[in-house]
């Protein structure tokens, strides 16, 4: 199975909320296996499943106890084995997900450090409070509250960047990253072709410090030994198979790292996720705040990365949504009157980009955020924390409540949308339990069994998208150019490659826009679109309708 990644695209699974075969309520990898068809048929290249690992499940296993074991809700080993065979059979390569920055509190490593076990404790950050007794720093753990948790026989604290129950490894101690390199390799031999590594640039601490005006994330992001251990670790496991695809989760990264982390030649990894153009519906770093997305940064943002990865022979992940992200069509298209072309349009913009595209579950039939209501209807952790912290300041519960709505993770992760039965046929009709998160209700309305028949469907739409890519050079190799970039209504840019020129232009608004800036068509051919016919005028303008989205190419 030999694939270029620059014509590949990657297909996100949250096994949890994908399929359930046994009527427990929770998607498991069987699901994943039943569907492998479904998957095929939009014609991407690799599966990226979030992790099944052995997990007490506080973070939907980002918090992993055993990594050489699969949660039993998930299912067994030979679930695993016969789904990455039956992938294989269809062309396409299994991505494993890592979580290296830190482990669960119930892993064997935590539990021996936590008797003491002075070699095991050396796999952890334990530390001394302040000398008034409070914590070592005043950092900020990513799902709120201190970073730090007190361990009282100990009289020490030890350093979690995300819940309590996720302790940081310390990747100071060479036993650690000798571990992670075994399992890295444990799972490249069952057959796995890829990886993604969760927040790894978060693994070297630069020390512990107070941070007077942050988070505490300026001390481990990105940090001082990140390059060291990202190339020692790709040269003791996955980079001894050159077919392996990497993908590193950045968390408020530099784009100066990422020409590293991602180059070319830098012996670090494939490709990069950052997450900047996904902020721009913050305040700063400040997410838990209701502010409208600002298209000119998006846009900034974007093109920035693209431009400059470009320029450093360094390679981009692109992508809309995954399992932490609200469902882009709500988020920056329109979920009512124009759903299906403004789900078009968004999927146009990244598929056409320079960079690995990543879809996630449901993506490619246009779901939506959720239609809770109510808080007891939510079920991740920051989420819930976060409904807590606002009200502790202050915030009235209707007004938090209205927060978590539109920035939950939960929103990407309710039951993949299958059918219009009950459970949207993430679960049998007659299950034993109701799923663990509920369903959108609009199910009778997005899901894939609909879009399967209809040759006009979200669905087709991304499998042009995709087909598209394999096809032309232009998309896969191309250069980047952005065009009219400070144009108020429209994303678009010219892609060159071979004396061959594609240019992708969408309407970013849901109303009609005349765009005189347009470039010259001469000799092009529209080879996409979400709408049948494009006006062009005498002059040259494309007169675009609400969320059009046109690809040229020539
Ligand atoms: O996420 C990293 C991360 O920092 C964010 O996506 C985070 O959830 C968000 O920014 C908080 O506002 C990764 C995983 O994708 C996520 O699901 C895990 O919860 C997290 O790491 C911890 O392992
Ligand atoms: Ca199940």
């Amino acid at each position: 199975m030999n694939k270029d990644f620059r014509k590949s695209t990657v297909y996100q699974i949250y096994p949890k909320s994908f399929c359930d075969t046994n009527k427990d309520g929770l998607g498991d990898l069987r699901g994943v296996s039943e569907k492998l068809d479904y998957i095929k048929e939009l014609g991407v290249d690799y599966i990226w499943l979030t992790p099944f690992f052995v997990s007490p499940q506080n973070d939907n296993g980002y918090d992993v106890e055993d990594y050489y074991n699969i949660d039993p809700r998930y299912g067994t080993m030979e679930d695993v084995e016969e789904l990455i065979a039956e992938a294989g059979k269809r062309g396409m390569g299994l991505m494993f997900d890592m979580v290296f920055n830190h482990v669960s509190t119930n892993h064997e490593w935590f539990k021996k450090a936590m008797e003491g076990d002075p070699y095991y404790k050396d796999f952890f950050y334990f530390r001394k409070g302040k000398p008034d007794g409070s914590a070592p720093t005043n950092w900020v753990s990513k799902f709120g509250g201190s970073a730090w948790e007190y361990v009282e026989k100990f009289d020490e604290y030890y350093l979690h960047l995300f819940d309590v129950t996720q302790a940081d490894l310390n990747w100071e101690n060479e036993n650690v990253r000798r571990e992670v390199q075994n399992i890295v390799k444990f799972w490249m031999e069952k057959g796995v072709k890829g990886f993604r590594f969760d927040v790894i640039n978060l693994i070297s601490k630069a020390g512990f410090e107070d941070d007077p005006d942050g988070d505490g994330r300026k001390f481990y992001t990105d940090g001082p030994k990140i390059h060291q251990y990202l190339k020692e670790l790709n040269a003791n496991s996955f980079g001894q198979d050159p077919q392996i695809v990497t993908v590193g989760e950045m968390s408020s990264t530099t784009m100066e790292n990422c020409f590293q982390y991602a180059g070319a030649d830098t012996g670090e990894l494939t490709m990069v996720f950052s997450f900047h153009h996904l902020k721009v519906d913050f305040m700063g770093n400040e997410k838990w705040v209701l502010v409208p997305a600002d298209f000119q940064k998006l846009k900034d943002i974007m093109f920035d990365w693209q431009v400059n990865m470009e320029e450093h022979n360094a390679w981009n992940a692109v992508f809309w949504c995954n399992h932490d992200q609200p469902r882009v069509v709500s988020r920056f298209g329109d979920e009512g009157k124009y759903w299906k072309e403004s789900a078009k349009m968004l999927g146009t913009i990244v598929h056409c980009l320079r960079g690995t595209p990543y879809v996630y579950q449901g993506e490619e039939i246009g779901m939506t955020n959720t239609d809770f209501t109510d808080i007891s209807q939510f079920r991740d952790v920051e989420s819930l924390n976060n409904y807590q912290i606002l009200q502790d300041k202050g915030m009235s519960p209707s007004d938090a409540l209205r927060i978590i709505q539109v920035h939950s993770r939960d929103n990407g992760r309710t039951p993949m949308q299958w059918d219009t039965s009950r459970y949207a046929g993430f679960t049998a009709e007659d299950s034993n339990a109701e799923p663990w998160i509920a369903v959108n209700s609009n199910h009778t309305k997005v899901n894939a069994a609909d879009q399967l028949k209809d040759e006009d469907s979200i669905f087709h739409y991304y499998q042009k998208l995709i087909a598209m890519r394999k096809d032309l050079d232009v998309i896969a190799y191309g250069d980047i150019e952005p065009l009219d970039q400070k144009n108020p209504s429209v994303f678009a840019y010219r892609r060159t490659y071979e004396g061959h020129e594609m240019i992708v232009a969408a309407n970013f608004y849901g109303r009609d826009y005349e765009w005189k800036k347009a470039p010259e068509l001469e000799g092009f051919e529209k080879i996409l679109g979400n709408y049948k016919e494009t006006e062009v005028t005498a002059e040259g303008a494309i007169k675009m309708k609400p969320y059009e989205a046109v690809v040229y190419y020539k």
